[in-house]
């Protein structure tokens, strides 16, 4: 793993190995926190006895459930990619350096969920939510980082998720790990991971989103397009949360600075998005961008999941593909059913952060 921060827990997974799994091990899995649970750095389960997890505000009557009424309840699984909003950050340095973890690819995840659906909790307990209520904030048990924080929490819009938001309690079908949020997680297929609230205590219903700072000013990319390296004022009209995953592909074999043989390349990776409509297909170009071919796409696991794509590159017989030893650039780009892609340059959705990198993948490798 690469290591970002030992201590709070970030760490990234070398694509070498994220390849190598449908599903994501746990042992291989990308953590990202921000402030930790005491005790949770373990891939081990969490005490989940006394686990209660609070429904509040515009909801009727409110309610708390005990972890173990909730294991009583039927259980729903789902697979799907989760990705940290800081993915691909480091290939903003291209325009501008974005602070924060400078995160390659490894920033994401496919695995299974299994859980409660949110609609399903509440209806099981005849909990009735206002129509005032527009969002769904999230809070985990974790302390504020430092003292005097804010805590982390975060707001979805309720109406976009009330069908697919999931309690979950398992991952890949064990207990979900501690370091991944057990014993209870928020787990929003589309969204992106920031969004998926670890060590789940309480959820609001409300008419406003979360004022933590986390959420009205932290996790958010501008509306429109600003200049590399500056930072407008971050305002709730300048700005989005990071909500719905961009439409995103990369290339994970070969990987960067690799060298390739005459022969058949094989060429590999995954694209997904948000989920809400299909990936319909994904191009590669082994020129840097001049020409594209299209590659074979497979069926995602789920909606949610990643679609693994596939080509062979004939060097010395593709023109494309200089003999006697060069560097040539792989490109990967996906289109979706709603004609959403991917920026050639990704820099277009530049942001001080560094959120959302969906550029188009390029990865260098060396043909000898
Ligand atoms: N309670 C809590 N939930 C959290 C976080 C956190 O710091 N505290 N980090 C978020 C971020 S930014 C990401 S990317 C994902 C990472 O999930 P993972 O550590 O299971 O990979 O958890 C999210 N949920
Ligand atoms: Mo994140």
């Amino acid at each position: 793993m690469i290591v970002h921060d030992a201590e709070a827990g970030v760490t990234e997974t070398p694509v070498q190995l994220l390849r190598e799994h449908p599903l994501t091990p746990k042992e291989l899995m990308f953590v990202r926190n921000n402030q930790v649970l005491p005790g949770a750095l373990t891939l081990s389960t969490y005490p989940s006895e006394s686990w209660n997890l609070e429904l509040s505000g515009l909801v009727m009557p409110t309610r708390t459930v005990s972890f173990l009424e909730l294991a009583r309840l039927k259980r729903t699984v789902t697979v799907a990619v989760l990705q940290c909003a800081g993915n691909g950050r480091a290939f903003y340095a291209q325009s501008a350096t974005a602070k924060g973890t400078q995160w390659q690819r490894g920033g994401m995840a496919q695995v299974t969920w299994t859980g409660v659906l949110l609609r399903h909790l509440l209806d099981s307990f005849g909990l009735q939510v206002s129509p005032d209520a527009s969002f769904l904030t999230a809070e985990g048990r974790d302390p504020a980082a430092t003292a005097g924080d804010d805590d982390f929490e975060q707001s979805v819009p309720l109406e976009d998720v009330l069908e697919t938001a999931l309690i979950a309690t398992s991952m890949n079908g064990e207990p979900l790990p501690a370091i991944h949020g057990g014993p209870l997680r928020l787990v929003l297929p589309g969204y992106y991971g920031s969004m998926n609230v670890k060590w789940l205590n309480r959820l609001r219903f409300e008419s406003e989103p979360s004022a933590s700072r986390h959420h009205a000013r932290r996790y958010r990319t501008f509306q429109e397009r600003i200049e590399p390296g500056s930072s407008p004022e971050v305002t709730a009209e300048t700005t989005a949360p990071t909500w719905r995953q961009k439409i995103k592909s990369i290339i994970w074999d070969p990987v960067e600075g690799e060298r390739r043989f005459p022969g058949p390349i094989k060429v590999s990776g995954v694209a997904w998005n948000d989920g809400r409509t299909e990936i319909v297909a994904a191009e590669l170009s082994s020129d840097g961008g001049n020409t594209w071919w299209r590659v074979n796409l497979e069926t995602p696991l789920s909606p949610y999941g990643w679609y693994p794509w596939h080509a062979t590159l004939w060097y010395g017989w593709n023109r494309q593909l200089k003999p006697g030893g060069t560097v040539e650039e792989f490109r990967v780009r996906a289109f979706d059913a709603l004609g959403r892609s991917q920026p050639d340059d990704g820099s277009v959705h530049w942001n001080p952060s560094g959120y959302e990198w969906y550029g188009v993948d390029s990865v260098k490798v060396n043909l000898h």
